[in-house]
């Protein structure tokens, strides 16, 4: 028997976008309901708990600002915080706002239907239940839905195969296995130092080398703890100030490596070396805008590549051959270091392609690789995936995955035309993974709880992109893309990791203009907007 609820709002998805805009849609006096697939709440902190899982933006800046003494009450103990540490903090948050309450848990969404008669979303679920709301906020991640590739053999392989997003909860003991592990982009170089470390012996298959900077993690000083503290939101409006995920208290250098001399470059590089992070590519100010400033910074790390690694052959296996930051800057705790363990071979897949994987290992096109567990390292299907695999059908019941068959089409990162009141929270066409995706997700649900008070207050029932507003906007994404480094590798910013995905340039580089240009919507009545 079906049970249909009506709300006011439906947020599909209870990590960090999905638990603020319960906050916030509950200050507007709106009946709401979360779903979320996950048995309990923080999104990508809640299903990531892979060996050496954590954060790679400063705790500092990757917390909520919206509530002062929140953000002054919350103490983190390292630079960048650990998996348990971030999942500790949200069910801190979702405790001190009484958020569970309309959460509903393992629970997956099907579908969402828009029914035009009634102006209204209808949401099935994977319990048989239908619920109908006004607004649809799909609060659903830009990289939460697992790429798990398509190998021959998968089935046959006699131990287990865990993905790095469906790592075991309760742990896995690695003592003494023979592990594999596919994929080295973020979470495999986070992976492979603690499972080297753990495991008898440790066989990396690589498709991509990673330009990858350490990460410098250490405990919390508390002198610098204080004093951003004691002005937590000047140092929060000057973190939205930045374009990509830099840090506030360490922006980017205003020069290009052209104004330096070589070895002012050099010792500029060194510094940023050693302070590690993020801050590492804000060396120069156009990195990804500059082949000459990416090739200093590049050279740099290809000299630190091969100051780490012992073997000539490995480091040259190691050394990416692409524009450094075009892939999603990678930060490691001793990853180069890793490869001069006796108990961590690196294998080229692409000199040596994988053939299948047996009921013993994997095979490539040179070797059988005996292992007791294989790792999947090999990422999302990002920014579209988790949209697309839910039937979600407009007007007309036309499907998002007709209208996004040759790549995804919006307004502002927020609306497709044709699906009226359905919100995508840091959704392809805005700035989402290029930034510090906690500013991002803000200022995103803080938009859309805005324009959903504001056509409250004045009795609007719907709000829907225009197709013109639309076309404009993906031109816009797509010209300011194409001025970038971004668009010169085989990143999945473009889809390249998933076969068969259109390619196109997904996120909105420049995070400042975005938000401007969000805020000039507004101010003109939301414009490219019909509100009805
Ligand atoms: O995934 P990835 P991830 N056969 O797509 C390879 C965020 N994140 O989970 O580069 C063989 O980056 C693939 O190769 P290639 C962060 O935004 C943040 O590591 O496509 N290999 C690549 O090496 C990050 O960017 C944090 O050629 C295959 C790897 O698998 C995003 O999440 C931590 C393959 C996948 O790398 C995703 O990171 C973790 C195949 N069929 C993640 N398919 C922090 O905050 C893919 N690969 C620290």
């Amino acid at each position: 028997m079906t049970r249909l609820k009506a709300f006011d709002v439906i947020i599909v998805g209870a990590g960090i976008s999905g638990m603020y805009m319960l906050y916030r849609a509950r200050r507007l006096s709106l009946s709401v309901r979360v779903i979320e697939a996950g048995g309990d709440l923080g999104g990508t902190w809640y299903w990531n708990r892979y060996p050496g899982a954590r954060c790679d933006t400063d705790t500092l800046e990757y917390s909520y600002s919206f509530d002062e003494d929140l953000q002054q009450e919350w103490e983190w103990p390292e630079r960048y915080p650990t998996q348990p540490e971030i999942l500790k903090y949200l069910n801190h948050v979702a405790e001190r706002f009484d958020l569970r309450k309309d959460i509903a848990f393992s629970t997956r969404v099907e579908s969402a239907i828009f029914d035009e008669a009634a102006s209204r979303w209808q949401v099935a679920t994977d319990d048989g239940a239908e619920l109908s709301a006004q607004f649809l906020v799909m609060a659903t991640g830009s990289i939460s839905a697992p790429n798990i590739p398509d190998i021959d053999g998968m089935e046959s392989f006699q131990g287990p195969i865990h993905h790095t997003a469906r790592w075991p909860h309760e742990g896995f003991d690695l003592s003494g296995l023979r592990v594999g592990i596919i994929g080295t982009g973020s979470s495999g170089v986070q992976a492979i130092p603690v499972i080297a470390e753990q495991a008898a012996h440790l066989t990396v298959f690589q498709r991509s080398p990673q330009w990858s900077v350490p990460a410098h993690n250490r405990p919390s000083d508390p002198k610098m703890v204080a004093a951003i503290k004691a002005d937590y939101p000047g140092f929060r409006a000057a973190n939205r100030l930045q374009s990509g995920a830099q840090l506030s208290h360490i922006p980017p250098n205003d020069f290009s490596a052209a104004d330096v001399s070589e070895e002012e470059r050099q010792r500029i590089l060194e510094e940023r070396w050693q302070l590690g992070g993020f801050p590492f590519f804000g060396a120069f100010n156009d990195i990804t805008v500059n082949l000459e400033s990416n090739r200093a910074t590049a050279d740099f790390v290809r000299g630190k590549i091969r100051e780490i690694v012992n073997d000539p052959a490995i480091v040259e296996m190691l050394t990416p051959d692409y524009t450094i930051h075009c892939k999603r800057p990678v930060l490691d705790s001793g990853y180069f270091e890793t490869y001069n363990r006796d108990n961590v071979l690196l294998v080229d897949i692409n000199a040596t392609p994988i053939e299948a994987i047996t009921p013993r290992g994997i095979r490539t096109t040179d070797a059988d690789h005996d292992l007791d567990l294989i790792v999947l390292a090999t990422g999302f299907d990002n920014m579209t995936g988790a949209l697309l695999r839910i039937d979600i059908r407009g007007r007309d019941g036309l499907p998002l995955r007709d209208e996004w068959a040759a790549g995804p089409v919006n307004y502002l990162g927020l609306q497709v035309s044709g699906f009226p009141n359905l919100f995508t929270i840091t959704g392809p066409g805005s700035p989402s993974v290029l930034t510090n995706m906690m500013v991002a997700i803000e200022q995103h649900v803080e938009w859309v709880s805005d324009c959903i008070g504001f056509m409250a207050a004045n009795n609007h029932a719907s709000i829907e992109a225009t197709e013109e507003a639309q076309e404009a906007w993906v031109a816009h994404v797509n010209e300011v893309a194409n001025q970038t480094l971004w668009v010169s590798c085989r990143n999945w910013y473009q889809g390249y990791n998933i076969p068969g995905k259109p390619r196109v340039f997904m996120p909105l580089p420049g995070f400042p203009p975005y938000v401007e240009k969000c805020e000039e919507v507004v101010a003109k009545g939301y414009e490219g907007f019909v509100l009805s």
